[in-house]
């Protein structure tokens, strides 16, 4: 069969196209000499993950939108509906969007309409067939009725006029191979879209064979871009459709149907199992969902837009050791950069600090400092952290020890509840303590636990405020004395940060800061006669110890 001839539009855009509109980008997809590759998204979600795979454009399929909205493809979701889902795609995404625009949503009016409405979202092109409005899918049904050929090019006319972006692209499908009309009606259909103006041809079919994809670009012979679906004819090598010049390839359903797959599996094993713990391991983590979603911009957004308030208080976390107790797994990073279900230990400490409105968190850094570094914290570094203690880790903050503080160690995790309260408990220096340490781990000796006796035990009346305060606090004391076990966490009023930072002073001045740990700076302050109160709390917290605690931290969230 030859096609003679294919007179070229005289219209056709002879401005060079600008590479840095997401236009401009389809359309040197569709125009470059080698063979292109688009694929589905549905929603705002699947086209991240179709930009994050590397692809460089999207198709946004009228099959896959309408699936995903539970709806058919047949235009039961209307098109400002459909434009409401691209708007989500293109906002969340910065590579080119074809959209599949079904028959144009009405006739040459709808489609003006549609084009531009587009065109204001970011959108970089449009497909539309050569069908009747509703339309049915291609794979369903036998000899669907085509669009009137002139009606059709009048659409495509109505689209190139509409466009607000020189390099929007307007791709005509032709749907006569699919509906039974054969291979010269395509032709001659393809010879008329062409010269309407459009900026590409898509050839559809629904075989499950080549040929005839093969045989239509053979004899248009590369007049314009040819854009192709293989479905059907999904095992072709991607080689043929290189050598046959196809220009771009859509992989069309392959997100939806994948997801669709993966959501049937985990939601029949939850049912079975009756528990999530099974899939755990094999479902993203809640915080690829939050890294997906973009939250470390809105995190720094935060610092930069909300009000600081001066009173506000801040927090100052130890984190400079390498924690020996948990061998190879901290081999190339400090223990608080360990992963608990996907984000590091001491992210999860930063957000429950966050959580209590303290966005200003300063982490002292020692062993492999460059791994500790979250963008939403401040850093200070121990650089001599492998021969000094605790109390010189603090004082290297000790510029920080300013207004009202919260003190942690960088390897604990504890509930909110336990912030709040201690964020509002009397006192200058006040202590978190454990009273049911016991229930951990019943003996004393078990690790290095920070004892502490205090002035009066816990009590479990409801209106127990009698405020107690810590009379010994050691590694050691004696056990018929202990009260609790220090969490790790501390609150310092403005004062108690001063008395702090004075004895830092004190204990650099007399040479007994640098193995010192905090215990030895706090055994210091209630020598001096400084007054260091006790929060009690019942569990609710861990630190990172050992590679169990670390199992355990995985549970504790
Ligand atoms: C779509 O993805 O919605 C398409 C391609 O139009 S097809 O389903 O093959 O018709
Ligand atoms: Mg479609």
């Amino acid at each position: 069969m030859s096609v003679t001839p294919f007179p070229t539009p005289s219209d056709k855009p002879t401005k060079p196209i600008n590479p840095n509109s997401k236009a401009g980008r389809l359309r040197s997809l569709l125009t470059s000499s080698e063979t292109e590759f688009i694929m589905e998204a549905h929603d705002g979600l699947s086209a991240k993950i179709v930009e994050e795979a590397g692809f460089d454009g999207i198709w946004a399929s009228g099959l896959t939108i309408s699936a995903a909205l539970g709806v058919r493809d047949s235009n039961e979701a209307s098109w400002t509906q459909v434009l409401e889902v691209l708007e989500f795609m293109s906002d969340a995404t910065s590579i080119p969007i074809l959209v599949d625009g079904d028959t144009g949503y009405g006739n040459f009016n709808n489609v003006r309409r549609v084009v531009r409405k587009l065109g204001q979202r970011g959108i970089a092109g449009i497909c539309i067939e050569d069908k009747l409005f509703p339309k049915t899918n291609s794979f369903i049904g036998e000899g669907q009725p085509l669009a009137d050929m002139d009606e059709f090019c009048g659409k495509i006319k109505a689209g190139k006029d509409s466009q607000l972006n020189d390099d929007f692209s307007v791709v005509a499908r032709l749907e006569a191979l699919i509906s039974g009309q054969g291979m010269a009606e395509a032709l001659k259909r393809a010879n008329a879209y062409y010269n309407a103006g459009a900026d590409g041809l898509l050839i559809h079919s629904k075989m499950r064979e080549p040929d005839e994809i093969l045989e239509f670009l053979s004899e248009w012979d590369d007049r314009c871009p040819v854009v192709i679906v293989p479905t059907t004819y999904y095992d072709t090598p991607t080689e043929k459709w290189r050598d046959a010049r196809v220009s771009l390839v859509i992989w069309a359903n392959h997100n939806l149907r994948a997801s669709i797959s993966a959501m049937r599996e985990v939601s029949a094993r939850i049912l079975r199992d009756q528990t999530i713990a099974t899939v755990e391991n094999e479902v993203a983590t809640v915080s690829d969902v939050f890294d997906l979603a973009g939250n470390a911009e809105l995190s720094n957004a935060e610092k930069i837009y909300l009000p600081t308030t001066s009173g506000a208080p801040k927090a100052i976390v130890l984190a400079a050791s390498r924690g020996e107790a948990l061998g190879e797994l901290t081999a190339d990073r400090p223990k608080c950069m360990l992963d608990v279900r996907g984000k590091p230990l001491l992210s999860r400490l930063v957000e429950t600090l966050n959580g209590g409105g303290i966005r200003d968190v300063t982490v002292i850094r020692g062993y492999r400092k460059k791994m500790v570094n979250l963008p939403s914290v401040k850093t200070i570094d121990n650089d001599q952290y492998d021969k000094t203690g605790e109390a010189s880790t603090l004082a290297c903050a000790a510029d920080a020890l300013q207004g009202e503080t919260i003190l942690a160690y960088g390897d604990v995790l504890f509930r909110q509840h336990i912030l709040d309260q201690i964020s509002k408990a009397e006192g200058d220096i006040v202590l978190a303590v454990d009273a049911l340490w016991q229930e951990r781990d019943p003996d004393p000796l078990s690790r290095t636990r920070d004892l502490v006796s205090g002035s009066a035990p816990f009590k479990t009346g409801y209106l127990e405020d009698d405020t107690v305060s810590v009379k010994k606090i050691g590694h050691e004391p004696n056990a018929d004395e202990i009260d609790g076990e220090w969490i790790g966490v501390a609150h310092l009023s403005a004062e108690g940060a001063l008395a702090v930072q004075e004895e830092i002073g004190n204990m650099s001045a007399d040479g007994s800061i640098e193995q010192a740990s905090l215990i030895e700076l706090f055994q210091r302050l209630l020598a001096r006669g400084v007054v260091i109160n006790v929060l009690y709390v019942a569990g609710q917290w861990l630190d990172v110890d050992n590679p169990a605690d670390l199992k355990d931290a995985g549970s504790f969230l």
